[in-house]
């Protein structure tokens, strides 16, 4: 039995930050069922089309083991088929617009009325203040909650990154909101709303960067390379380039082939407690015993001479070869890997972190599967539904409505 069998989700998410958050909670088992705009849909299934007239790789990615209801919920009859839902189903999941809900007819209150036992889950952009009314979007996110100012080299414009860290950041927090609500529920026999905000999300993420705020009040971040390279600090936390976030200098160095691959590079750190081997093993032995170079704080001001030198060993060697000469010696690296040589390295396939999952119109297309391994619920990853695909047996199943009266919901453009 899966962990979360049983739990039936109303799925109200689209676009990326609210279906991660049921895509993680219907590999962990639960019934998620995913409700759709007719003839429309999430508008993702049309988003960065490969294949003409195919649900995108953007909607498949994200909306694996799930089941696809088609629902005008504006609707009158729409509306009676969504209340039946909302009594049936345990979490009600939804990322629209601030306010799209309460102009549909269906506040938390009115929620709560219906089914007291109802989790009511949502992704906004704002929490409540000055932008609770804003849209937003991964990138605005990330600007919004402090990534973006601490992201990039110094001296540059800030920086968004590659990882969705406001879409499926948020939607990581707000699935451990919701198993916590489910959790509380078994004692308090109540449901109760769960909220996450994207800004908070990405600044939850960026709390080192709060840290290092509060820090420059005390003093230059003497770990940052531009206190080794003499520039003085201004009010907030600086972009910090590639430097280490941690209290262990670390940087991404050349390796051999750079010159022509844009990937061949390592990062290297500086780990104080094999200081001694990283010495030897860039021919460096004497800087075991110099005052400047033998103990972390001396380090500090040398940082650029230290990953100078460690840099003109790295390009003698492949990233791996780096990796092979550091791991036996407990030296923290690891090769920057493309996507292409992740998509094709065979341990994530054999932990299922990476499966290629088989659609019935675009073929086979590889996925990013669940990384939280549970021993007991192991995870299949099942292909994301076409839309509408489980229309009739839902309304049949969950609610409860015979044939003839499918054939009239869908005659009065309900479903
Ligand atoms: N039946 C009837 N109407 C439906 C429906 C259905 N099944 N599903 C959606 N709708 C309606 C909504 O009720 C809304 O109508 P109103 O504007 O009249 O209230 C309308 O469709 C559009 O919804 P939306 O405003 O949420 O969608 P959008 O494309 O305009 O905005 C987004 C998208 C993501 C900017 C916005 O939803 C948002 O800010 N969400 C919260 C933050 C978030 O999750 N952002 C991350 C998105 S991933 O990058």
């Amino acid at each position: 039995m899966k962990a979360l069998a049983g739990v039936k989700i109303l799925d109200f998410t689209h676009v990326q930050s609210g279906p991660t958050c049921t895509q993680l909670l219907a590999w962990f088992g639960a019934d998620v069922i995913k409700v759709e705009r007719p003839g429309v849909g999430d508008a993702t299934r049309g988003q960065l089309r490969d294949i003409p007239d195919v649900d995108s790789l953007y909607f498949t990615m994200l909306n694996h083991n799930k089941r696809s209801v088609t629902l005008n919920s504006k609707s009158d009859k729409g509306k009676e088929i969504l209340t039946k839902m909302i009594e049936e189903c345990d979490v009600m999941v939804e990322n629209f617009a601030p306010g799209a809900l309460d102009r549909m007819g269906f506040p938390w209150e009115t929620i709560q009325e219906i089914n007291p036992r109802m989790i009511y889950a949502s992704i906004k952009g704002f929490g409540p203040g000055p932008f609770e009314d804003c849209k937003v979007y991964e990138n605005v996110a990330q600007c919004a909650g402090g990534a973006a100012s601490t992201t990039g080299m110094l001296g540059g414009v800030p920086i968004v990154t590659g990882a969705q860290i406001g879409d499926s950041g948020t939607g990581l927090h707000l699935a451990l909101g919701i198993v916590t609500a489910l959790y509380h529920r078994e004692q308090s026999g109540r449901g109760q709303r769960v909220s996450t905000a994207m800004q908070d999300g990405v600044l939850n993420l960026c709390r080192v960067k709060l840290r290092d705020q509060q820090r420059l009040e005390h003093g230059p971040l003497e770990e940052y390379s531009q206190f080794g390279e003499g520039i003085p600090f201004g009010e907030a936390t600086p972009r910090a380039g590639n430097d280490s976030g941690g209290g262990q200098p670390g940087r991404i160095l050349k390796c051999k082939g750079w010159e022509t691959d844009p990937d061949a590079f390592t990062y290297f750190i500086t780990q104080a407690a094999v200081w001694k081997n990283i010495c030897d093993v860039i021919g460096k032995p004497e800087w075991k015993e110099d005052e400047n170079f033998s103990t972390p704080p001396a380090r500090l001001p040398h940082l650029n001479e230290v990953f100078g030198a460690i840099e003109d060993w790295t390009m003698t060697k492949t990233k791996f070869e780096v990796m092979e000469i550091c791991n036996p010696l407990n030296i923290p690296v690891g090769p920057i890997l493309s996507m292409k040589e992740i998509s094709e390295e065979p341990s994530l396939r054999e932990t299922g972190t990476v499966v290629e999952v088989d659609h019935p119109e675009r073929g086979s297309y590889l996925s990013v599967g669940c990384p939280i391994k549970l021993s007991d619920s192991p995870v299949e990853v099942e292909r994301s539904p076409l839309l509408g695909e489980h229309t009739d047996e839902i309304l049949k199943q969950v609610v409860g409505l015979s044939d003839d009266e499918i054939a009239e919901a869908k005659e009065a453009g309900a479903v």
